[in-house]
């Protein structure tokens, strides 16, 4: 399954910024560095380098040299920090590419490392999972399983497995088909300790999904009371159309924004009211849709009117739950921005238009963000990990069933079961390469 040959990509995003790396890994890299730089580096040593295209500087970059095996993927790498346009980066992926090596697929540098025992095949998922993180603890959980914390847990369980396997075999080669009583016991205690670290590996271990929901925010409300310019002054752009027409927004379009250090969804919808226009109505149908999506709600008023019957009559009619309320155009009251606690919800009074009073909103979000993220996880898993998990522990109390049976055979077939289970969680040689190639083409390239 080894490869030898020698990959690069650009590893940064694609676009415009103050830097760009391109990467490069395999045999060729020595001989790259010299061709292009004209000498030998010094690994681990970042030098003030120029690279030409077609006779003319193209870029003065800075280059990193790593020797194998003290590199990412293990082999000889080395990384390219040019400028961060696409066009030069490009142009440097084409040099290297044309002659020394080929573009690389995505997640390869990371699937070599696993391949050359950098990493196991857990770490390797939550490089990819680091990357999608949507919020700090999210990040933080994948970042723990990379360091190695949650295949611990799973190579002391590898570890009972095998101890409890070889056990069974010294008995097994006794010559009546019956379990000694004094092997019974020692087994029905390990078994016990097994089905202790799986349930606490299950409590450990969250989902991506899990970790990465943003909370999903709808902004409702009659008519012209300022929800778009509140998404607006949200977003810090001039994304939803405002105006002082009643009935603007028809439709409910969706913004993904960074509180703090989470993402949100928050959604802009057309006013609720009675209303004959046809477009009107289908925008009102699709601002029910989104209600029934969302997790939280911000219902907003003209601070100027205040929150009234009729507010609390849309609530019911609308179903509207989980919410808080948005005094908007304080401006034109000369009040303060701040937040009051009520026994319902909060109230935040602010001015979109002029962008007073949106931090209080921030601290709103903040907490929802908190009290949904109160999860003591400390390790991201895949669905994939969780299900072999669970199907170990059901195949344990089956075990236990063949142990209380006095079974040997098969309670050592259902042990060794449990240990390809574990131990294909962490990569080993029953992980086929169909396998490996689906876990490594969700990651991007570069990677
Ligand atoms: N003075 C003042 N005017 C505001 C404020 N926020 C919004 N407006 C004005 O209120 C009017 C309606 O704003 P929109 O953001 O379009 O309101 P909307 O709730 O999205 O309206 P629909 O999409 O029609 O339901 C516009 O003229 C805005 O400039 C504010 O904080 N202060
Ligand atoms: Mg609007």
């Amino acid at each position: 399954m080894k490869s030898s040959d020698t990959i690069a990509a650009i590893s940064t995003a694609y676009g415009f910024s103050g830097i760009g790396v391109v990467r490069v890994s395999g045999k060729n890299v020595s001989k790259l560095i010299k061709k292009f730089f004209g000498k030998t580096l010094k690994p681990r040593h970042a030098y003030l380098k120029k690279i030409y295209y077609q006779k003319k500087i193209l870029d003065e970059v800075v280059v990193i040299y790593f020797k194998k095996p003290k590199s990412y993927t293990g082999e000889d790498m080395c990384e390219i920090h040019a400028h961060g346009n696409p066009v030069i980066l490009e142009t440097i992926t084409d040099l290297i590419t044309s002659n020394y090596a080929r573009h690389a697929k995505p997640g390869e540098f990371t699937e070599r490392a696993f391949l050359n025992n950098k990493i196991d095949l857990l770490q390797a998922e939550s490089v990819s999972d680091l990357i999608a993180s949507s919020n700090i603890s999210a990040a933080q959980s994948a970042a723990t399983s990379l360091q190695g914390e949650f295949s611990k847990h799973i190579k002391i369980l590898e570890n009972m497995l095998l101890d409890l396997r070889s056990k069974i075999e010294s008995s097994i080669n006794f010559p009546e088909d019956e379990i000694p009583e004094i092997d019974k016991r020692t087994f029905k205690d390990m078994i016990t300790n097994l089905e202790k670290n799986f349930k606490d590996i299950l409590s450990i271990a969250t989902t991506g999904e899990v970790l990465n929901q943003k909370i999903k925010y709808v902004v409702v409300g009659r008519p012209n009371v300022g929800k778009s310019s509140l998404i607006n002054s949200i977003l810090n752009t001039e994304s939803s159309i405002v105006s002082a027409h009643a009935g603007t927004t028809r439709d409910s379009i969706r913004y993904d924004v960074k509180i703090d250090n989470f993402i949100i969804s928050i959604t802009d919808t057309a006013g609720l009211r009675s209303t004959r226009n046809l477009i009107e109505k289908e925008g009102i149908e699709r601002t029910k849709k989104s209600l029934s999506e969302a997790n939280r709600v911000l219902y907003v008023v003209d601070a100027k009117v205040g929150f009234t019957k009729s507010d609390e009559k849309l609530i019911k009619k609308f179903e509207i739950k989980n919410y808080d309320v948005v005094f908007n155009k304080i401006d034109l009251l000369k009040e303060k921005a701040r937040i009051q606690k009520t026994k319902h919800y909060s109230a935040v009074f602010l001015s979109a238009k002029n962008k007073i009073g949106l931090k209080f909103l921030k601290k709103i979000m903040s907490e929802h963000y908190k009290s949904n993220n109160s999860l003591e996880s400390t390790v991201i898993a895949r669905k994939r990990h969780i299900e072999n998990i669970k199907a170990g522990l059901e195949q344990l109390y089956i075990a236990k069933k063949h142990l209380d049976n006095y079974h040997l055979e098969f309670f050592a077939e259902e042990i060794r079961i449990i240990h390809k289970l574990v131990s294909s969680i962490i990569g080993d040689d029953s992980i086929t390469e169909k396998m490996l190639d689906k876990i490594f083409s969700d990651f991007c390239i570069g990677k």
